[in-house]
């Protein structure tokens, strides 16, 4: 399989995030990329280096202010006269204003933000712009014929909706990829994200939208982030009405009920007639993953990449977390071993 990566991801490093009351070092750290291109090398996949996109591109899942904001921000912080890693502190809820964007970069930060875990530094747009184009390129050779394509993005994109960050996402890589499948003659696209946290953002974008189904498996909101969206009575709007499908699963949850919650999944995938996937490819659903409650051993990703193949569609698989650093290569391995080992 065709891996597509930049080493740009490079750029997005340093920040600490609000984790539990205390700012600690980031969990999604470049060491993730860096071992997860590793393993596939050792593995034998092609590595290849993303297109040149035009940032225009991204305007059919985001709005071109929010886009604005991200590319301006740390500039906009250090004429602010600070530097290091930008995080917000105080967001539009309830009973507060979300009808302007405030001037200053701290309102600006707060009004685009929905969590306090997500720094942007310097080099975070170059990343996420690379990370966005790895997606779109994959999406790109699929197109072209090639039966799947894996995008090595970093940072992640499924939190990322039309106008806000969080979840250490900037731009919705797999939502990237699903809009260029769809622009690239795919009738119909299923986006099946697998994360342990639900795709808020994936959700957000295609909410409205029967031309892109979106099907997530994920620990459940009610104990697990990002806690305000994700929960089962969610299925779409308008036109989009019963085209989202969320699965949540409590903590502790184990591979039987994973198991029966994919035949569901996979079951809506193939009932809407898909003509191509997308997968959301978390592994942060792995029982070692540090932030995450599911129980999956290392052995049930080449699992889930079979059943993933069994699906026989044009596949673009867009890696989103996965904090077990040293098992991250073998885990994202082990799914793509066994979807090409099935094709
Ligand atoms: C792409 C992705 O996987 N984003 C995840 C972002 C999660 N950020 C906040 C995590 C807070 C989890 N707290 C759980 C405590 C476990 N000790
Ligand atoms: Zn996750």
């Amino acid at each position: 399989m065709q891996i597509v990566h930049s080493p740009l991801h490079l750029r997005h490093d340093g920040g600490m995030e609000l984790h539990r009351g205390a700012l600690v070092p980031c969990y999604e750290m470049p060491a993730r990329a860096e071992y997860i291109r590793e393993a596939l090398v050792e593995a034998g996949h092609a590595l290849v280096v993303p297109r040149d996109f035009d940032p225009e591109a991204l305007l059919a899942v985001h709005d071109a202010d929010f886009v604005a904001f991200l590319r301006t921000a740390h500039a906009r912080w250090r004429e602010d006269g600070r530097d290091g890693f930008m995080l917000p502190s105080g967001f539009p809820a309830r009973g507060l204003r979300r009808d302007r964007v405030p001037s200053g970069i701290s309102g600006a930060m707060g009004y685009y933000a929905f969590d306090a875990g997500t720094p942007i530094v310097e080099g975070t747009w170059d990343a996420a712009f690379a990370a966005a184009q790895c997606a779109m390129t994959a999406a790109a050779l699929v197109a072209e014929g090639e039966r799947s394509a894996y995008a090595l993005c970093r940072p992640p994109g499924h939190h990322a909706g039309r106008s806000v960050y969080g979840g250490y996402c900037f731009l919705n890589n797999a939502a990237l990829a699903a809009q260029q499948l769809r622009e690239r003659g795919f009738g119909k696209v299923a986006l099946f994200d697998v994360d342990y946290h639900h795709g808020n953002g994936t959700q957000d974008i295609f909410w409205e939208r029967d031309d892109v189904l979106f099907v997530s498996i994920h620990g459940t909101p009610e104990t697990e982030y990002p806690y305000f969206l994700g929960y089962a009575d969610e299925r779409g709007a308008g036109a989009g009405e019963g085209f989202t499908l969320n699965l949540p699963l409590p903590r502790g949850t184990g591979w039987d009920t994973y198991d029966a919650a994919l035949d569901t999944a996979l079951q809506r995938i193939a009932d809407f007639g898909a003509d191509a996937l997308v997968v959301s490819l978390g592994v942060d659903i792995y029982e070692g993953d540090p932030i995450s409650a599911f129980k999956l051993g290392a052995e049930r990703f080449p699992q889930l990449g079979a059943r993933l193949a069994s699906l026989g569609l044009p596949t673009v698989l867009v890696q989103e977390g996965g904090y077990a650093v040293r098992e991250i290569g073998t885990n994202v391995a082990g799914v793509l071993g066994a979807f090409g080992a099935c094709r």
